[in-house]
């Protein structure tokens, strides 16, 4: 999953693919280094960040979902937590809802079932504005795989085709250095109902503190390890900035495990 920000203010790439062209060209760069997956943003979700509007987020991401989808078939994902966006997206040409705060908002059940898109749901304590503020868990592992199985019964509860679902453990969403590491080490067992597990971990902040170094570009190599480390984890999709390098690594790890590489150029 290639990541798309159309943001002034992401942590990593803020204001780099602001204009509609811009995006787009990222776009086709990520899906020629082999991304099966675009992920489009308009909201900032790093620690701290404000609150985009209604209107705003929108303006943002329709023009370059709608710009996409004329030319790729491949799966274009809005990354959301609301359901207005979320229906524009889809209306755009969008066939994946990643919704950071786990569908919160019934209208976005609602709407995911009703449109029948894929649906990333992902954990979160807290809100972005405060979440890094002060993270507490008894265990990590089990309150992260816990509120995963019960939004699974939840959301098939509410009519959704558990085909639909992936599940996200949210790296660096309300947790600590620590939460991030034992999230990382537990796994596919945070994946509910045998349904495929997502990480995001490009580039974040916790692989800044490990090394000691601040610049978000001392970051890439890490993420290309532990995208490596996370496939034999279990993970199956990774949501990454830079493409090419974590596509090879994918290539390495799926060539050892024996497994077909259908789709890996
Ligand atoms: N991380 C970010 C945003 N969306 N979605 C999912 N499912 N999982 C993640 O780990 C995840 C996510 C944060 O990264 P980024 O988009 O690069 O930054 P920003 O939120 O500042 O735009």
């Amino acid at each position: 999953m290639g990541i798309l920000n159309v943001t002034p203010d992401s942590f990593s790439d803020g204001g780099i693919h602001e204009s509609p062209v811009a995006a787009l060209e990222h776009a086709r760069r990520m899906i020629g280094e082999g991304a099966d997956l675009i992920d489009v943003g308009g909201e900032s979700t790093r620690p701290g960040a404000e609150p985009v509007s209604l209107d705003e987020e929108i303006r943002r991401v329709v023009p370059v979902i709608r710009a996409l989808r004329a030319e790729w078939e491949g799966s274009i994902s809005v990354d959301t937590m609301k359901p207005e966006v979320a229906a524009a997206a889809i209306d755009a040409g969008a066939d994946v809802v990643n919704d950071v705060s786990g569908l919160r908002v019934r209208a976005m059940v609602d709407l995911c079932r009703e449109r029948r898109v894929g649906v990333v749901v992902m954990h979160m304590q807290g809100l972005p504005r405060t979440m890094q503020l002060s993270p507490e868990y008894d265990d990590v592992v089990e309150e992260v795989r816990s509120f995963l199985a019960q939004r699974h019964e939840e959301l098939t509860g509410a009519g959704i085709d558990p085909e639909c679902l992936v599940y996200d453990p949210g790296i660096g969403f309300g947790k600590t250095l620590e939460h991030n590491l034992a999230l990382l080490r537990a796994g596919v067992q945070l994946a509910s109902q045998g349904r495929p597990l997502l990480i995001g971990l490009s580039r974040k902040r916790f692989i800044g503190s490990l090394l000691g170094v601040e610049a978000v570009e001392s970051r890439s190599w890490p993420t290309v390890a532990l995208t490596a480390w996370t496939r034999e984890r279990g993970a199956m999709i990774h949501r990454v900035h830079e493409v090419r390098p974590n596509r090879e690594a994918l290539t390495m790890v799926e060539a050892i495990r024996g497994r077909p590489t259908a789709g890996i150029s």
